[in-house]
């Protein structure tokens, strides 16, 4: 037995936790962010610098964050980028610096990326309550702020006595290394019972591995599967993100080149297949290629491997217009493999894969549809290189660069292996499009939550990932000035622990994407740009913000450059660099890049005094006859169940 505090006891845990695949096995927290207040400094505060003190070389390692939500966004982007095998704790105060994390927490649990959040609660003898930012109710006594993580969290638990807790880290960690469960896992732990120590059994603090699974699918579910692909003239695979977490890319490949199905990728599925790979037609969906949406609209199959199908997958269910067309949809989380009254396969994404390709030797589809595929993404990447070489687009006032020039030149300057972030804006989009991903893990862009202010926190986590592999690859933060202003605030964690990411700031003085879309639905670019106040509005001229200086006063090298010449040296110069460096760059919001005719179903007001409005209302009714329900029942017979075997 061993007498610990319960933030004690809780780091010692967290520090002999192992995930096990594929016969390797790793430390599973890598780390605990954390941001201190009266609700953990005594306690878990207490307890990592205990740690960090002791000398000993496996202790866990403590990150100082600026902004609770940010630090989780960094865990959420590191666990990401090692494949959900290992992940970070992150522990906040009580009140305010716990319901911080709650976007973060929706963000992780979105995107089913593991998470372990310890905000501090208020005392559980309550014998000063209220205290300091507690919330008192007059109708229910037994709640805190806390209680907001619970719809955002995969897991929720709270603390309340010290013999609590062997069975709380327990199942936290059984449900952080499940590919089916994981996402966020929140256990509250009030501020007095962090510091209350017990005598906890020494078993709890014994190294102990978690294997993580890889399910292989049911006989009979991969018959029925096999059955609707045997029958398919026009498959088409849908790759998300669960191939990238399974590390399925080589069975994905081996798939569809014995049996000649093109690939489309969803956000997170991007890299699924090297962009030049002949069966890869790109992004699909509403942000998708013209190759890819040209095929599924066709496809009278679609296999989705590890998808969730969002509606930017399915262009908000227009993208698969077949009659009768049919899902198989493969899925270690038995959640999504229904989805579109799917034929489906819970299995891990490279098991299932494995079993699709053997169980379907001999048969491809049809050459011609192959060879069409390759066609049609060959004609795409010629789309891609005028939109990197700003080809054909408008001049631009002041020589401003385009963004699908600054996209081309960090594609084109940046190393094979190295990762672009990104997360909301009109970034993502483009990205999703014109982005030529070379390495499996090389194009991150969180697009489950979308949220602004993700993407230089995620970035300084997927840095941290890659050192943590012994990996050099340089991390390319893509980001607009709109999320640069909602979060800024780890460029000076990134100094503090010398961590190199590239920020690329692109500045277009407000919301190229949400401007974009409300002049498509009438609404005029209403509130997206940032202007001075006139009598009519925010329609004045634009601030003098100075966002390069705002980075410098960070801590961060700045490189400010004028046109895309400037930007392409400045690209270099910052892959040289061993600093943090932004590159601030100001872009024309007005030069849309290149698209397909994908649709994305955003309502426009049924009545309006506005004809503006009106006139979006009506291509909007047009839009949804589109839309499809897919509700039809799965007709996966296989002929031995028809009785005709
Ligand atoms: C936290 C959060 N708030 C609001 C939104 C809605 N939203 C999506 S993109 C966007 C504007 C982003 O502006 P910026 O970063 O400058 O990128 P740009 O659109 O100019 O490319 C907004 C407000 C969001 N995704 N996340
Ligand atoms: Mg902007």
């Amino acid at each position: 037995m061993t007498v610990l505090t319960v933030a004690q006891a809780t780091v010692r845990f967290l520090e002999a936790q192992f995930t096990e695949r594929d016969g390797i096995e790793r430390p599973f927290f890598a780390g605990c962010w954390g941001i201190f207040g009266h609700g953990n400094v005594a306690g878990v505060g207490q307890a990592l610098l205990e740690r960090e003190q002791s000398g000993d070389p496996s202790h866990l390692r403590f990150f100082h964050g600026r902004n609770e939500q940010a630090m989780v966004h960094a865990a959420v982007a590191y666990a990401r980028q090692r494949d959900r095998l290992a992940a970070m704790a992150v522990t906040a105060s009580v009140g305010p610096g716990a319901t911080n994390m709650v976007t973060g927490a929706a963000l992780a649990t979105i995107n089913r990326l593991p998470v372990l959040l310890l905000p501090g609660d208020t005392f559980a003898t309550r014998v000063a309550s209220p205290v300091l930012q507690e919330l008192e109710s007059a109708q229910q006594g037994d709640i805190s702020v806390n209680d907001v993580f619970r719809p955002v969290s995969v897991h929720f638990d709270r603390v309340d006595r010290p013999e609590q807790l062997a069975s709380a880290l327990l199942h936290a960690t059984r449900i952080l290394t499940d590919p089916a469960e994981t996402g966020a896992v929140t256990l509250a732990l009030p501020q007095d019972v962090q510091a209350e120590s017990y005598d906890f059994p020494d078993d709890l603090f014994a190294r102990r591995v978690w294997h993580v699974a890889r399910p292989v699918p049911e006989p009979a579910a991969l018959e029925r599967a096999v059955a609707v692909i045997r029958s398919a003239r026009r498959p088409l695979v849908v790759a998300g993100g669960g191939v990238a977490y399974s590390q399925a890319n080589d069975a994905l490949q081996a798939f569809v080149e014995a049996t000649g199905i093109p690939v489309g990728e969803s956000q997170a599925g991007k890299g699924s297949l090297a962009y030049d790979h002949p069966q890869s037609v790109g992004a699909i969906g509403a942000t998708g290629t013209a190759a890819a949406n040209a095929l599924a609209e066709e496809a009278d199959v679609v296999i989705g491997v590890g998808t969730r199908y969002s509606d930017f997958t399915t262009a908000s269910r227009t993208a698969f217009q077949a009659d009768g067309v049919r899902f198989v949809n493969l899925n270690v989380s038995a959640f999504d493999t229904h989805k579109h009254s799917a034929t489906g396969l819970v299995a891990d994404a490279r098991e299932g894969l494995t079993a699709l390709t053997a169980a379907l030797e001999g048969w491809r589809a049809d050459e011609a549809y192959t060879a069409r595929a390759t066609e049609l993404a060959g004609e795409w990447d010629a789309i891609v290189q005028r939109a990197y070489d700003g080809e054909g687009a408008p001049q631009v006032a002041d020589g401003l660069a385009i963004q699908s020039q600054v996209i081309g030149a960090v594609n084109e300057l940046s190393g094979p292996r190295d990762v672009v972030v990104c997360a909301a804006g009109s970034m993502p989009g483009d990205l999703h499009k014109l982005w030529r991903t070379r390495d499996r893990k090389g194009y991150h862009v969180e697009y489950g939550f979308s949220c602004m202010g993700y993407e230089i926190a995620g970035g300084l986590g997927v840095k941290m990932a890659a050192l943590d592999e012994d990996d050099d690859r340089d991390v390319f933060v893509m980001v607009g000035d709109g999320s640069y202003l909602m979060m800024n605030t780890e460029l000076v964690t990134a100094v503090a622990e010398g961590v190199k990411v590239i920020v690329v700031l692109v500045q277009n003085h407000g919301y190229a994407s949400i401007g974009a879309l409300s002049q498509s639905l009438g609404s005029q670019r209403f509130g997206t740009s940032y202007r001075y106040r006139t009598d009519s509005g925010l329609d004045g001229d634009k601030l003098p913000v100075d966002l390069a200086a705002n980075a410098a006063s960070l801590g961060a090298d700045v490189l400010s450059v004028a046109g895309i010449e400037d930007f392409r040296a400045a690209v270099l110069k910052a892959k040289e660099s061993t600093r943090t460096t932004v590159i601030h760059v100001e872009t024309d919001p007005l030069v849309p890049a290149p698209d397909s005719p994908a649709w994305w179903d955003v309502p426009v007001s049924e009545v309006s005094v506005l004809e503006s409005t009106q006139q979006a209302r009506l291509a909007y009714e047009d839009h949804k006859t589109r839309q499809r329900a897919y509700l039809a029942p799965a007709s996966d017979e296989t002929p031995h169940e028809r009785g005709n075997a």
